[in-house]
């Protein structure tokens, strides 16, 4: 498998996934600072011009979420996805969903806003709107993990990678978690070897 990306950015979630797989890749860089995202080469495989990537044989997928789950399904012995077609298995795509549609928003307002935007695009009052809005989904999270070590039952998913990985990102951009039990289940969860490896990309 190829994936391309760069691994301080949602890649990460790939990598991580591909790390707790067992699974062999190849890591591509796509510089985003470069440029590299949007010259024809990688636009070839992403139309999009974003990152993650993945090619395996004569499949391209984009999205970072379905990547995860691609990775998870081709390697089931890793088990980073409950048994298919139960409760567990539903509700953990509930949450793949959410950290994408929900949780992972405000903090990419506020990348938009800080850097990512041309500069005359930038709104220094969405940061202040942003913030306000990663209120809502941290609380829920903070709720749901209260006396869990995982998102899903007793086992470690992709559900994890989503989420944990945006956790980190707000931590990165100094974004209160907004309660203990989030700051000490982020710290679970990159204390894992397979987190600790992505770091050497
Ligand atoms: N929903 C996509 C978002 C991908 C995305 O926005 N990636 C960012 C890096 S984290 C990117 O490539 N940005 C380049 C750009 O927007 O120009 C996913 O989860 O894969």
């Amino acid at each position: 498998m190829e994936l391309y990306g760069i691994a301080s950015s949602r890649a990460r979630r790939a990598l991580w996934t591909l790390v707790e797989a067992g699974a062999e890749f190849s890591f591509h860089k796509v510089d985003l600072s470069a440029g590299d995202h949007r010259k024809p080469a990688f636009l070839a495989i992403n139309p999009n011009g974003k990152v993650p990537a993945l090619v395996d044989g004569d499949l391209t997928l984009f999205e970072s979420g379905a990547i995860c789950n691609y990775i998870a399904q081709k390697f089931p012995e890793a088990k980073l996805l409950p048994q298919p077609d139960t409760k567990e298995a539903a509700l953990c795509q509930q949450w793949i969903f959410w950290v994408v549609a929900e949780l992972e928003q405000p903090l990419w307002t506020m990348g938009k806003h800080r850097f990512a935007l041309p500069t005359k695009q930038r709104l220094p009052q969405m940061l202040e709107v942003a913030a306000f809005e990663w209120q809502g989904p941290a609380t829920v999270l903070a709720d749901h993990l209260d006396g869990r070590e995982y998102m899903i039952g007793e086992l470690f998913t992709v559900a994890d990678i989503m989420v944990a990985h945006t956790l980190n990102w707000a931590r990165g951009f100094e974004v209160p978690l907004g309660s203990d039990v989030t700051e000490t289940y982020l710290d679970r969860m990159t204390a894992r070897s397979g987190f600790k490896k992505t770091l050497e990309y």
